[in-house]
């Protein structure tokens, strides 16, 4: 192990050699007979001759909770892995995936070495040779130079997931170098972003940073789950909630479907799918008409008394009275009551937070009475009829957050993936706003919790003399229309190759016909980089074998968690895998890109050039000290959870926003933003796309479908596993009594579930929890797995031009007895 940086700290070493466990272990890294279950199990406490020797990682998988890890290695395998400490004890965790992470590296179905379809076959058919790694890199830059030369660099997309968060192996890693480089295409990227871009209209959060710490809410007096399962998808947030609820925190959990959470949770209401927002809105419509809202907060936390102008419907500034020099502070004005004229805000005494006024002749009203008036649109009767839920459960809803002593919501993506769901989760922020139940101890989202504290330094990991950086022309779902016709807005745009990185986007990404059938066929080349056969690894052309968490190093910017935490390499990579880092190293200087990507260089090169910033300096973050002390605590505010907008909220006036002067589109890829401008201004709601019982697909397809993040993958990661396949063995497709009972099905029959865009034959059960008329099914199997076809096949492809994110929830279906 000497040459293997595997630190000595934690190593514990013992003389005895159990049998019995030994050789459990030994068939569990085999992936062999023996149930895996069992295994696992007998493998506690059994060391070889050799020994053991600890080492330390965090589950990098897109499942965001950042588990620290214990890696038992033994005579050179990884045999165990065991939760590890972090300073809070609930922050340690940990799940079946994480602890069974060493099947994954055992697999016998891992990819081994490099592979290229054997010419004159189709994509996908399944037939392979062994290359090695020398040709596979002469093989993949002759391609992408021949693209390079004939069509420019932005003829090759480098497509990013989400499958590993470390920060130099990962979705931000070293791949960024690369394709920066070169100057290719990066479809942008389209994964919840929705709820972000909705909150951010209000808190200025951006797109991901919108939630308070997990364990804030101990400080809660309620906790409203909407929109989330955390018993399956966020742990380190239910085992906070846990302990809040057993200090008296009461749960409440808002969800069409009664979820593992809503099992667990005190209080549940069941809502019709997508129609979060018009709850929302009601609720706040109640508040206000009752005088249940927090006046303080309204009128000193957020824009309540800022001036619209009636005439453009942007804020008065004051420029539109005198010149500001450009880069100037251009305050917005507000009517002081006091004086009875307009003041700039900060210098009236008294502002009006509601009411009409004339400004010079211009006409202008405040930001509260447009946001009163619109909210009068949406009443409680209305409401229930829209949310199928009683009038009297609306009223008891806004009361209690209203009168809560500190509410906190647990939003996770579960609004998110449908087309209206920006608005649902910006009525929910608004709503928050008018209560004062954002930006103090206990009050406010959680959800994903990043820290703010630790900017790295991306611009030294991604870029090197003659940087180009990747053109985000267009979003994920356009690929497949770029690709077939080679356009983009009527404007050619030749896209010919495409690089999957850290991604399985054949399996993860909407309507999978558009993918199999438009993309793949009409590529030049495709390259996969993984560690197992995906979905999108049997349609390319040339697979590499990648190295997987254990057997390379990398820290990551804990999500969820107040740490940056590090990952030893606790093994060498197995076969002829090879990690990110060399890879792209490979590649780039096989392109002439050899300055960027000096042979010199190694993963302490980039870690250092990343963790090079002031940040960093001032937090006292180092690759040194990550390596010996594991982890490394960034609290703001030693003792306090850290809570967006404490202070003030990172929107320009500090202030929470109830009317947004200047909303833009999340990515602009040339579509008309003029036409929605003036309607983005204030929050209203929109009818989801095909689930709405308004749609066209309604009269067509009864049964909404939505897909759960399961608890026995990370998406597609796990897919294969034998130990998680004992627990979960095969898709099964979920339907409630009612639909099932109409169309004569019973558990285990099979089924075949279709709409226009394709279909899966699969076997289903009746789930007691699914109200009639919704369906869903555990998402991440890959296509071999079903009988037919695959769920990916059916879910919606069309995003919102405003937030531009995926809408896979937003799926209607119907089913038949096979
Ligand atoms: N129908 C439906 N589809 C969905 C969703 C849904 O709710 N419904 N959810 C969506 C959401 S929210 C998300 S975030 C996406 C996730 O979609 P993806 O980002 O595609 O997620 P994964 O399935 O985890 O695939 C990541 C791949 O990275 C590989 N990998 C892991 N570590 C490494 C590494 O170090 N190097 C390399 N090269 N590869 C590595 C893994 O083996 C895996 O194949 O799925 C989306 N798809
Ligand atoms: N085990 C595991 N954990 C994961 C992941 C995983 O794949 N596996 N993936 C990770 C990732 S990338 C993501 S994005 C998150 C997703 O995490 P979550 O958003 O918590 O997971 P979902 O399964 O999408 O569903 C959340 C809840 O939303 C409900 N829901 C569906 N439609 C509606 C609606 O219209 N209104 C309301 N109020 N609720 C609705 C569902 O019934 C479900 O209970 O999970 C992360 N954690
Ligand atoms: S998959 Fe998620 S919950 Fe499980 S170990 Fe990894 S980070 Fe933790
Ligand atoms: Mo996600």
């Amino acid at each position: 192990m000497s040459e293997m940086n595997v630190p000595q700290r934690g190593i514990s070493r013992r003389s005895f050699l159990k049998a019995t466990g030994a050789l459990a272990g030994a068939a569990a890294v085999a992936g062999a007979a023996t149930p895996s279950l069992t295994a696992l199990a007998a493998e506690d406490g059994a060391a070889g001759a050799g020994g053991e020797v600890v080492g330390y990682g965090v589950c990098r998988s897109n499942c965001m909770q950042s588990c620290r890890y214990k890696a038992h290695v033994r005579d050179g395998k990884l045999v165990k892995l065991t939760p590890a400490e972090y300073g809070e004890d609930l922050y340690r965790g940990s799940c079946l995936r994480g602890m069974s992470y060493q099947h994954r590296i055992y697999s016998p179905e891992r990819i081994k070495y490099p592979m290229r379809r054997v010419e004159g076959t189709e994509r996908g058919a399944g037939e392979w040779e062994r290359i090695s790694w020398d040709e596979a890199i002469s093989d993949i830059a002759s391609h992408f130079q021949a693209i390079i030369d004939e069509y420019g660099p932005k003829a090759i997309a480098f497509d990013f997931g989400t499958g590993n968060y470390g920060e130099i192996q990962g979705q931000t890693g070293i791949f960024n170098r690369l394709g920066g480089m070169l100057g290719v295409s990066k479809p942008a990227g389209m994964n919840d972003l929705s709820t972000g871009y909705g909150i951010d209209r209000v808190l200025g959060t951006g797109l991901m940073y919108f939630a308070n710490e997990a364990k804030s809410v101990l400080d809660s007096s309620h906790i409203f789950i909407w929109g989330s399962n955390p018993v399956h998808s966020t742990p380190q947030n239910w085992r906070w909630m846990q302990r809040a609820k057993e200090q008296g925190t009461k749960i409440i959990t808002i969800d069409p479907v009664k979820s593992a959470t809503a099992h667990k949770s005190d209080e549940y209401f069941a809502i019709k799918p997508t129609t979060d927002g018009y709850l929302a809105l009601a609720m706040a419509n109640y508040i206000i008409e009752n005088g249940l809202q927090d006046d303080d907060f309204i009128a000193k936390r957020s824009t309540a008394a800022f001036l619209v102008r009636d005439d453009t419907g942007m804020l008065l500034h004051k420029s539109a009275f005198e010149a500001v020099a450009e880069g100037e502070d251009d305050p917005v004005f507000v009517w002081d009551e006091a004086a009875g004229a307009a003041a700039l805000h900060g210098s009236a005494a008294s502002p009006a937070l509601e009411g009409r006024f004339e400004v010079q002749g211009i006409p202008v009203t405040t930001s509260y009475t447009l946001l009163k008036e619109r909210l009068a649109d949406y009443t409680v009767a209305d409401a229930a009829r829209v949310c199928g839920m009683d009038e009297d459960d609306i009223v008891y809803l806004a009361r209690e957050l209203a009168g809560a002593k500190a509410a906190s919501v647990n939003i996770s993506f579960g609004m998110d993936h449908y087309y209206n769901g920006y608005q649902s989760c910006w009525a929910i922020a608004i709503l928050l706003a008018l209560t004062g139940q954002v930006g103090r101890d206990g009050a406010g989202f959680t959800g994903i919790f990043l820290n703010t504290a630790l900017a790295l330094n991306t611009k030294g990991l991604w870029a090197a003399k003659g940087f180009k950086g990747m053109a985000t022309t267009f979003p994920m779902t356009m690929l497949h229309e770029v690709v077939e016709t080679q356009q983009l807005n009527g404007q050619p745009y030749p896209m010919k190759a495409l690089v999957s990185i850290i991604s399985n986007s054949v399996s993860n990404w909407p309507a999978q016909n558009n993918y199999l059938n438009k993309i793949i066929p009409n590529l030049d080349f495709i390259l996969a980089m993984d560690m197992e056969m995906t979905d999108t690894a049997r349609h390319a052309d040339i697979v590499l074998p990648t190295a997987s968490f254990y057997e390379n190093e990398d820290f990551r910017k804990a999500h969820n968690l107040p740490y940056i935490v590090h990952q030893d390499k606790v093994i060498e990579p197995l076969y002829e895998a090879k990690d990110d880092v060399e890879i792209a190293g490979l590649i780039g200087r096989a392109l002439g890109l050899a300055d960027a990507f000096p042979e010199s260089a190694t993963f302490d090169t980039y870690a250092n050039a990343l963790l090079k910033s002031e940040a960093c300096e001032k937090a006292n973050v180092t690759l040194e000290r990550l390596r010996a002390e594991g982890y490394i605590d960034l609290t703001v505010l030693p003792g306090k959870p850290g809570i967006v907008g404490r202070a003030k909220f990172p929107t320009k006036s500090g202030l929470a926003q109830l009317y947004t002067e200047t909303p833009a589109p999340r990515v602009s890829y040339g579509q008309d933003v003029k036409a929605r401008f003036a309607k983005e201004h204030l929050v209203y709601y929109q009818e989801s796309a095909e689930v709405s019982e308004n749609s066209e697909a309604a009269k067509k397809f009864p049964i909404v479908f939505y897909q759960e993040h399961s608890r026995w993958r990370t998406h597609s990661q796990w897919f294969n596993s034998p130990l998680l396949k004992e627990l979960d063995p095969k898709p099964v497709f979920k339907i409630s009594a009612a639909d099932a009972a109409e169309r004569g099905i019973a558990s285990g029959d099979v089924v075949e579930v279709f709409n226009d865009r394709g279909h899966m034959v699969v076997e289903c059960v009746i789930d007691p929890s699914l109200p009639a008329g919704v369906s869903r099914m555990p998402k991440g199997w890959q296509r071999d797995q079903f009988i037919e076809g695959g769920y990916q096949e059916l879910t919606y492809p069309v995003h919102d031009e405003w937030s531009v994110a995926f809408n896979f929830y937003d799926t209607r279906v119907d089913v038949r007895k096979k």
